[in-house]
C-alpha cells in the first residue's frame, strides 16, 4: 500500500486510492495539460479539485507541495526508484509523465530535443503572452483606456500565431504526423485564446488557417475531449 501521509496536502485533499498519481488541478489552459495527458496515456489517476473560488491554491497544504501557488500539480507515488514524486510546471509534468510512459514524445534523441524545444516554446512565449491578452481583452484590464498594453500582447501573440502557422504548413501536428507533448501544451492555449479570451478577431485568427485546421483535430481527439472538463467544476 503507497504511504502518502507525508506529503501535507493529502490532508486537505485525501487520495482515495494512494497507489494512483494524484493530481491537483482546475480544467484552464495549463490545468488540462495534465489531465489530457494522463487521459492520452491512459495511467490511473485520482484527481482532486483545486477551487480558485477558495484560494486553495494559496492553502498551507496546496504550498506544501508547490511554493508557486499554481495548478497543475501532481504527486505520484511510483516516482523514480519506486518512491513517491511531487511535481508542478506544467512544462515538467508533460515531460516527466511522456518518460514515465514512454509516450507522446519522440525515442530519436534529436526529435526529443525538438519536442522540448517547441515545449518550451509554449511555456515561455505562447502561455505568459496570452495569458495578458486574456487579461487586456477579457478581464480587469479592459478597462484601461490605454490600449498601449493590450495592443502589444495583440502584436506578440498574432506573431506566435504565426510562428505556429509556418511550423505547420508541412505537418499535421507540430512535430509531424507523430501528436506529442508539445501539442498538448500549445492547443490548449489557442483555444482559450479565440473561446474564452474572445481574442480571436483582435489577433486576425482567420490568417491564421493551418492554426485552426490542427485545432479542430485537436478538440477531435477523444482523450482531449475528455481532459478538457476534467477535474468538473463540481
Ligand atoms: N507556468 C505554470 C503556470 C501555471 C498557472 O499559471 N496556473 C494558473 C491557472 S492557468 C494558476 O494556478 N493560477 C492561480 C493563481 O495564480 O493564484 C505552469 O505551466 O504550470
Amino acid at each position: 500500500m503507497s504511504d502518502l501521509s507525508a506529503f501535507p496536502i493529502t490532508r486537505k485533499w485525501p487520495a482515495r486510492h494512494p497507489e494512483r498519481l494524484q493530481l491537483y488541478s482546475l480544467p484552464t489552459p495549463n490545468g488540462v495539460k495534465a489531465s489530457i495527458m494522463l487521459e492520452e496515456t491512459g495511467l490511473p489517476y485520482e484527481v482532486h479539485l483545486v477551487d480558485f473560488g477558495n484560494n486553495d491554491q494559496t492553502s498551507p497544504e496546496f504550498m506544501s507541495l508547490n511554493p508557486n501557488n499554481k495548478i497543475p500539480a501532481i504527486l505520484d507515488p511510483d516516482g523514480p526508484g519506486g518512491k513517491p514524486l511531487a511535481l508542478w510546471e506544467s512544462g515538467a509534468i508533460l515531460l516527466y509523465l511522456a518518460d514515465k510512459t514512454g509516450r507522446l514524445i519522440p525515442k530519436d534523441p534529436a526529435a526529443r530535443y525538438e519536442t522540448i524545444q517547441w515545449l518550451m516554446f509554449q511555456m515561455g512565449g505562447i502561455g505568459p503572452m496570452f495569458g495578458q491578452l486574456g487579461f487586456f481583452n477579457k478581464f480587469a484590464g479592459k478597462d484601461y483606456e490605454d490600449k498601449r498594453p493590450r495592443d502589444r500582447y495583440v502584436a506578440e501573440s498574432k506573431r506566435l500565431l504565426g510562428v505556429v502557422e509556418g511550423r505547420l504548413a508541412d505537418r499535421d501536428w507540430i512535430m509531424g504526423s507523430e501528436f506529442t507533448i508539445a501539442d498538448i501544451a500549445v492547443f490548449p492555449w489557442i483555444r482559450n485564446l479565440v473561446g474564452f479570451y474572445e481574442a480571436g478577431e483582435l489577433v486576425g485568427f482567420e490568417d491564421f488557417p493551418r492554426v485552426a485546421r490542427t485545432l479542430e483535430m485537436f478538440k477531435a481527439r477523444p482523450a482531449v475531449e475528455r481532459g478538457l472538463n476534467i477535474p468538473s467544476r463540481g
